[in-house]
């Protein structure tokens, strides 16, 4: 599994350290060990993986640490270090979907959910005392809440001696997110949470998770991978999300396939010919392109040639916006003075309708690339965006003992 192994035997270090204080400052003594999940960028790939299709996340050095100690009598109670409101207090045994026990549906949620999943999957999972402390972004598009869900059920999984690979704990994570929070996700996020490794691009194939580990170090090739976080979100996500997800069943139904996956890239003229309603037709072609570009992005990685990824990424972007159209105003304002700045190219990533988009440049020109979509936010009146570069971080493992 991918995310076993301790960064430190002896004693919780830095970061380790301060969610265990947190934990103490909490609940009165120490953890029995702290977790940690990373949030994630797609490099391609998007509203594939509820059509059983390919995607192409890394893990953000961005993570999710949950500090964790067993108790035996089925209390679960649950802190986190960036929400007002002190502990949430849960019994293990009694929660059930639609309640989650924090008065209404908060952060304590995701991490309630997972213990449900877990119980629900017939694991012996018992009570615990939980703190989480997160540096990564929230309602930026790059997965806080699977990493939060993530970190949990590693946690859980610890505590309870459980087992699970990490590829159990991503299904039971986006079990929890379904099924307990009520949120029609695919699998790609928890998957990229719980199974990335540094220094890489995970190729995931959705339908039977499994995967490959693709080198993926921009810096190597003076490149630099930037994450736009425009800081907005709009509300027409929620409803959207789930609208697409049933044009795609419909597509699917249509051309008599189990999932878009099934349809071959040569065959996409002739599959789209079959279908007269044009929001699903540019639905189709959305999702039945994208995977072709996820396997064209593994070929230039796998043969050096990063730098070409450009072009995909730009091609994947006119492809979310105009045939799934799932891109926003400011999603499109990043790519567009990105490239005019001299990127190699640009896509949003995630769900979409606000959120993060990526940008890869060439790394001495990342600052001016930087500089001019801040200008051009500047110039519409908008929120400065949060920019950072990505670098391929580790997936969840524990951190102590
Ligand atoms: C969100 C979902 F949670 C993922 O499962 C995926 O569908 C993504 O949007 C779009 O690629 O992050």
């Amino acid at each position: 599994s991918g995310w076993e192994g301790p960064e430190s035997p002896e004693s919780p270090e830095g970061d380790a350290a301060r969610a265990a204080a947190g934990f103490r400052e909490v609940y009165g003594a120490g953890p029995d060990g702290v977790w940690a999940a990373p949030g994630r960028v797609n490099l391609i790939g998007e509203h594939t993986d509820y059509n059983d299709g390919f995607v192409l996340p890394l893990a953000l050095p961005h993570r999710t640490l949950a500090a964790a100690r067993r108790r035996d009598d089925g209390v679960l109670r649950l802190h986190s270090a960036g929400v007002a409101g002190g502990v949430v207090e849960l019994r293990v045994e009694e929660l059930a979907p639609g309640t989650p026990g924090d008065g209404g549906d908060g952060w304590a949620a995701y991490p309630a959910g997972v213990a449900w999943a877990l119980r629900e999957a017939g694991l012996p999972v018992g009570g615990a005392d939980l703190h989480v402390v997160s540096d990564v972004p929230t309602g930026a598009g790059l997965s806080s809440s699977a990493a939060l869900e993530v970190a949990t059920a590693c946690a859980l999984d610890g505590l309870y001696g459980l087992g699970q690979s990490g590829e159990q704990l991503a299904r039971l994570s986006r079990t929890a997110e379904n099924d307990f929070v009520g949120v029609p996700c695919g699998i790609m996020d928890q998957t990229a949470s719980a199974c990335c490794t540094a220094g890489h691009v995970l190729h995931l194939d959705t339908r039977d998770l499994s995967r490959r580990h693709v080198p993926f170090d921009p810096a190597a090739e003076e490149l630099a991978l930037l994450v736009v976080d425009t800081r907005v979100q709009h509300s027409l996500g929620d409803g959207a999300y789930a609208e697409r997800r049933a044009a795609c069943e419909e597509g699917a139904r249509l051309l008599g396939v189990p999932a878009l996956r099934d349809v071959p890239y040569g065959e996409l003229d002739a599959a789209l010919a079959r279908i007269a309603d044009p929001v699903v037709r540019a639905r189709v072609r959305h999702v039945v392109t994208e995977n072709r570009r996820v396997a064209q992005a593994v070929e230039l990685l796998e043969s050096g040639r990063v730098r070409e990824l450009g072009p995909l990424l730009l091609a994947g972007h006119a492809s979310l916006r105009d045939d799934f159209a799932v891109s926003c105003p400011e999603l499109d304002l990043v790519v567009e003075s990105a490239t005019a700045a001299g990127a190699l190219g640009a896509r949003m990533t995630g769900g979409g309708f606000g959120g993060s988009a990526i940008v890869l440049a060439q790394a001495p020109q990342a600052p001016a690339v930087r500089a001019a979509v801040e200008k051009a936010f500047e110039a519409e009146g908008l929120r400065p965006p949060r920019v950072f570069e990505a670098v391929a971080g580790a997936g969840a493992h524990r951190m102590y003992p």
